[in-house]
């Protein structure tokens, strides 16, 4: 409402100052009608090339002074780094030639301003120049793109070297369940055919399937730091994105096809969380939930950053929430966390001594 009412008051304020700009051009004796531009006419535009360079500068500046803080904190996998690495060299080229260019631009549009008695020249072409801006871009693009290429062949290297953890990550409308291999670390046959929800097999596995049986499935996902982990990546019905931006890792998630995707912890929750540019955000986040919190508001419970597992792809209308905790941790301690877990034979196990209840047949099914 209140946002509302500032817009109105935002274009009536517009309105006044076109009126009154109109008033003032009416007042002035020696006013001209006249449609076209005359040198006065120009040089003003000339200007407002000139003041709309310094508001992109400025704006950019203040961009970085403003917003860097909202910026991901350093990477936490292995290839992380060179991930970021390649992102920051396109952003300083990037960043480079538009400060050039568009001072280029707004230079030229002022010094090449229309004045009466010049004319403009016919200047046809000119090979070399042309050749010139041609051939720099071909180069650094091609450049960017041949690294990234290697880039991106480096980090999508998913074999089964180095003993990786395997991990299912199954997607639905709206939630994720991670599926474990269990003590042989090998993940048993599953098909969204075989879900049976009356007995709690969710994600649909191979009852039948003898790897099935010690498959530990979880709704928090843990890793061990330090050990390379496979993820493979199953939809249940539309396509979702398994994005763990704190992990640099993204994959598609598609109905009726396993993706892949591979990357190794290299920083355990605690440690993140000493992070001098994460505790900032804690504070500051803690700072407006204490606010919120004093006023009696929702979602004022003190904050503790963790690792996230988010849906990238915008998959209905709960997309927004569809996500999972990540817990990055010592080997011990995810040792002593899988020992909690029950595998899915136990699960299905405990199903079994309980049948459901039929009034018209009786227990026994009879
Ligand atoms: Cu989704």
């Amino acid at each position: 409402m209140t946002t509302a009412l500032i817009l109105i008051v935002l274009v009536l304020v517009g309105i006044a100052i076109w009126q009154m700009t109109k008033i003032f051009e009416l007042s002035q004796l020696k006013a001209e009608n006249s449609q076209i531009a005359n040198d006065n006419d120009n040089k003003n535009q000339g200007y407002l090339m000139f003041a709309f360079l310094i508001f992109i500068y400025g704006i950019t500046i203040f961009s970085f002074w403003k917003y860097s803080k909202f910026l991901l904190p350093e990477a936490s996998s292995a290839h992380g780094g060179e991930y970021d690495y390649l992102m920051l060299v396109s952003f300083i080229i990037i960043f480079i030639v538009q400060t050039i260019t568009q001072a280029l631009l707004h230079y030229f549009s002022y010094k090449y301003k229309g004045k009466t008695g010049n004319k403009a020249l016919f200047y046809a072409d000119n090979d070399r120049l042309e050749f010139i801006w041609t051939i720099i871009p071909v180069i650094v693009l091609a450049g960017l793109i041949l690294w990234g290429l290697y880039t991106w062949t480096n980090i999508m290297d998913v074999n089964d070297e180095d003993d990786p953890l395997i991990v299912e990550l199954y997607a639905q409308q709206f939630n994720w369940t991670a599926r474990y291999g269990g003590a042989d670390n090998v993940l048993g046959g599953a098909n969204v055919r075989m879900i049976d929800i009356d007995r709690a097999n969710v994600l649909g596995l191979d009852e039948s399937d003898t790897y099935a049986s010690d498959d530990v499935i979880v709704k928090e996902l843990h890793l061990p730091v330090g050990r390379k982990v496979n993820f493979k990546m199953r939809s249940q019905d539309v396509l979702h994105s398994a994005y763990m931006p704190h992990f640099r890792a993204q994959m598609n998630c598609v109905p009726g096809m396993t993706t892949e995707f591979s990357f190794t912890p290299i920083k355990t929750t605690a440690e993140i969380r000493q992070d001098p540019d994460v505790v900032d955000k804690v504070k500051r986040t803690n700072a407006i939930r204490a606010e919120r919190a004093a006023k009696g508001e929702d979602n004022s419970d003190p904050w503790e950053y963790d690792y996230i597992l988010l849906c990238n792809k915008i998959c209905g209308k709960s997309h927004y929430n569809m996500q999972m905790k990540i817990i990055v941790e010592t080997q011990e301690e995810y040792d002593t966390w899988m020992k909690t877990q029950q595998t899915f034979g136990q699960t299905m196990a405990g199903n079994e001594t309980e049948p459901a209840f039929n009034p018209v047949l009786g227990v026994d099914g009879n």
